[in-house]
């Protein structure tokens, strides 16, 4: 396979085995009303791996009609949280015995590393299922005193139908970012995967069914946005949309959303996240969480360290071992376990980067490392980096979502603080210093959804995650991601004679 300046060889592919093809409503496989299938492709060569079914609105109307059944007739929501949480616990034990399995689907359609599927991905989703099973037993609302004459308590109730409509880079995480929550609330639900990784979905219906969901909480309804994701936005009888996804369709969904039912949004869009390393830093730690922040996951990460701001005084330095480590980030088929960057998704994802590249290059930044795409087939960029950027070039300012990092310079703290805000973005920011005062000044100064400092990526389920700014609204795990799913209901009663 190729990689940026090595080869590696000798290792093996597992046997590729798809199941399921075909949507997932109310409890069974079916085929798309229209018939209709459409081809899913394998990033590392571009060939067609699967044909599965392509739903669109009449699929749509279908899986909800089965899951407002399950929600206004159906035992999921009535049970209690502790029966809900046993099966939730049983779905994730299965996810556990289906590891490898699964981890091949999100290889074979998004791309990506199978290793980490194993280590993190597919082990995360029985985390994260597990997590709100824990909670869902302990969903409660308020006693309120109100005045002398009234009393009152509010009730914590199942928002109703959601519709989920998820992106293609973290196909697993993203499926139960927002099913999980939305099951330990007492919902059901609609899932529209993205079209270019809707494999893994169609499993995890199976292996929902598999431990006693009932038909009709967990629909997966296969197809494209404009026509399946954009009939799940407009729904008349969806009572939520929680989407993950671009900034552009984020709009067009909370659009639909106002001009359907008023349903409840949430939105977790893109990013620009700045990484700002000081001159504290120590620099071989600094490049190489800078390299990790941009390049894992090939950079199709909406929290990925795009950009990279040094100070001054290590910015030389920075600069000759960030190229110097670029060198060695390999990158090559995603079943290597040798390897630290498989393909991008798809084709236009691939196009996209290489021509941000192009961009990079007119607007007049220097190519310090990388730039071209590798390998003789599939979709494979080099690790790259950019210097002599400018703050308002494009590769600065648009979400690029491939293996591309700006790097730029800065002398103070606050033009520190002033270049990582000017962005219409606010997902993520990092910091890097040992200065404490700097630590807490910049993590209050960043308008972004989550600080790390001294690390990067350092996600945990506790730890709610989502945007400020044009990158949404809503947060995804820790207990506020429950709360999403959960409308409070205030029930209020008279009280005669009373005391006080
Ligand atoms: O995203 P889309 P795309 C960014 C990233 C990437 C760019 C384009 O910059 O390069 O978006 O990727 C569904 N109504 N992110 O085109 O289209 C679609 O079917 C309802 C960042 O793949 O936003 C898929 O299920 N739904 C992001 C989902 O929306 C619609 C992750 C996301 O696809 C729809 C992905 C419509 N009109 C891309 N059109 C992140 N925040 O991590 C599409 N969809």
């Amino acid at each position: 396979s190729e990689t940026n300046g090595k080869v590696q060889e000798g290792f093996e592919i597992p046997e590729i085995n798809i199941k399921f093809t075909q949507l997932f409503i109310d409890g069974h496989f079916v085929d798309a009303l229209s018939g209709k299938t459409f081809e899913t492709r394998d990033p590392r060569t571009g060939e067609v791996v699967a044909r599965v079914a392509e739903g669109d609105k009449a699929d749509v109307d279908l899986a909800v009609k089965a899951a407002r059944k399950a929600f206004d007739h159906g035992p999921w929501p009535r049970m209690s949280g502790y029966q809900r949480g046993r099966i939730m616990m049983k779905f994730a034990d299965l996810i556990d015995q289906h590891t490898e399995d699964l981890a091949i689907l999100d290889t074979i359609n998004a791309g990506k590393l199978f290793k980490m599927g194993k280590l993190i991905d597919i082990p995360g989703a029985s985390q994260l299922l597990r997590y709100y099973a824990g909670a869902a037993d302990k969903i409660h609302g308020e006693t309120l005193k109100l005045s002398r004459e009234l009393q009152g308590y509010t009730l914590k109730e199942p928002i109703g139908v959601v519709g989920h409509i998820i992106p293609w880079n973290y196909p697993t995480t993203m499926f139960f970012f927002k099913v999980s929550p939305a099951l330990a609330a007492g919902c059901t639900m609609v899932v529209k995967p993205a079209e270019q990784s809707p494999l893994s979905a169609l499993y995890y219906a199976y292996l929902a069914k598999e431990a006693g969901i009932p038909d009709g909480v967990l629909n997966v309804v296969t197809g494209f946005g404009p026509t399946a994701g954009s009939a799940v936005a407009s729904h008349m009888d969806i009572d939520k949309v929680s989407f993950t996804g671009s900034t552009e369709v984020g709009r067009l969904v909370m659009e639909a959303a106002a001009k359907s039912n008023l349903k409840s949004v949430s939105l977790e869009l893109g990013g620009k996240s700045p990484l700002i390393i000081f001159d504290d830093a120590d620099v071989d730690m600094a490049v190489n969480l800078a390299q990790f922040a941009i390049f894992t996951n090939k950079g199709e990460i909406c929290v990925a360290g795009s950009r990279v701001y040094v100070q001054e005084g290590i910015y030389d330095q920075f600069v000759r071992k960030a190229a110097e480590a670029a060198k060695n980030w390999t990158v090559g088929d995603p079943f290597n376990p040798n390897i630290h960057q498989g393909p991008q998704v798809d084709k236009a994802q691939f196009e996209k980067v290489l021509k941000y590249i192009e961009i990079g290059k007119q607007e007049g930044a220097t190519l310090l490392t990388g730039g071209k795409a590798c390998g003789d087939k599939g979709y494979y960029v080099e690790p790259t980096i950019f210097t002599d950027v400018k703050d308002d070039m494009r590769i600065v300012q648009e979400e690029i979502f491939g293996p591309v990092m700006s790097l730029m310079k800065f002398k103070t703290i606050e033009e520190a603080i002033e270049k990582a805000n000017n962005t219409k973005y606010g997902l993520a920011a990092g910091i890097v210093t040992k200065d404490l005062n700097t630590m807490n000044r910049v993590s209050r100064s960043i308008r972004a959804g989550v600080i790390w400092v001294n690390c990067y990526f350092a996600f945990d389920i506790d730890c709610p995650f989502g945007g400020f700014k044009m990158s949404g609204f809503g947060k995804d795990m820790g207990l506020d991601a429950l709360d999403k799913y959960l409308h409070s209901k205030s029930v209020v009663t008279p009280i005669y004679n009373s005391p006080w």
